[in-house]
């Protein structure tokens, strides 16, 4: 393998799509190697946790957990802090939006139409609020990054998740189910302006 490789979905969304923008901003070269969802389970139990993303790099295990690969590329191109501590701090944030992941999800697997509209209307006006107030307490008062000034792989993982509610495109979730928290939506729109994220989608 010459280049570092992501494996994911074909889709510009959740997991894989944080990892791909690190390595884009990173100014990685690598193969954005994107899975049809028919190909999935004969690669699922190749893959170390049977779970995508996958990052590949030369000479290496192949390195799954996606807070693990954002890590692991901001600690390799300045997009994760030095400091140990305020390290520590973006990885509770990270954890944080796969938190933020697990309370959605099982909602994604509701078959029955008026189950589903009742879990999510109660997940949008109790849990998702406070989880929207738990990030917002957390996120630096000037910005408009996390962190800061300064981007960081945690902002990419911020945008994402949050940028999954407020589209709209979870029925019965209100896109408006995070309005009350201006940070999270600095750093939300902070992300979709940087020059190298807006590249990326140019790009796409
Ligand atoms: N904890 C894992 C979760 C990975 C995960 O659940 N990935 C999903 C896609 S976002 C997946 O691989 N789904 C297919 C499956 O589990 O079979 C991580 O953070 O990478």
């Amino acid at each position: 393998m010459a280049k570092p490789k992501l494996t994911y979905f074909d889709a510009p969304v959740s997991r894989g799509e944080e990892c791909r923008l690190a390595l884009h901003l990173a100014n990685v070269d690598f193969d954005d190697n994107r899975i049809k969802g028919a190909d999935w389970p004969a690669l699922k139990p190749k893959t170390p946790f049977g779970s995508m993303p996958v990052l590949e790099m030369p000479g290496q295990p192949p390195l799954a957990q996606t807070n693990a690969i954002l890590v692991l590329i901001g600690r390799l191109h300045g997009l994760h802090p030095k400091d140990e501590f305020e390290a520590a701090r973006h990885e509770a944030m990270m954890s944080h939006v796969e938190d933020l992941r697990n309370l959605i999800g099982p909602t994604l697997r509701i078959k029955d139409e008026a189950e589903k509209k009742a879990a999510r209307e109660l997940l949008a006006s109790t849990s998702l609020k406070a989880w929207g107030a738990a990030a917002e307490h957390h996120i630096a008062e000037g910005g408009p990054f996390f962190g800061g000034e300064k981007l960081s792989v945690v902002d990419l993982k911020l945008m994402v998740g949050t940028r999954w509610v407020k589209s709209g495109a979870l029925d019965h979730i209100p896109a408006s189910t995070f309005d009350a928290f201006p940070k999270l939506n600095r750093v939300h729109d902070a992300v979709r302006e940087h020059a190298g994220v807006m590249a990326w989608y140019a790009k796409a």
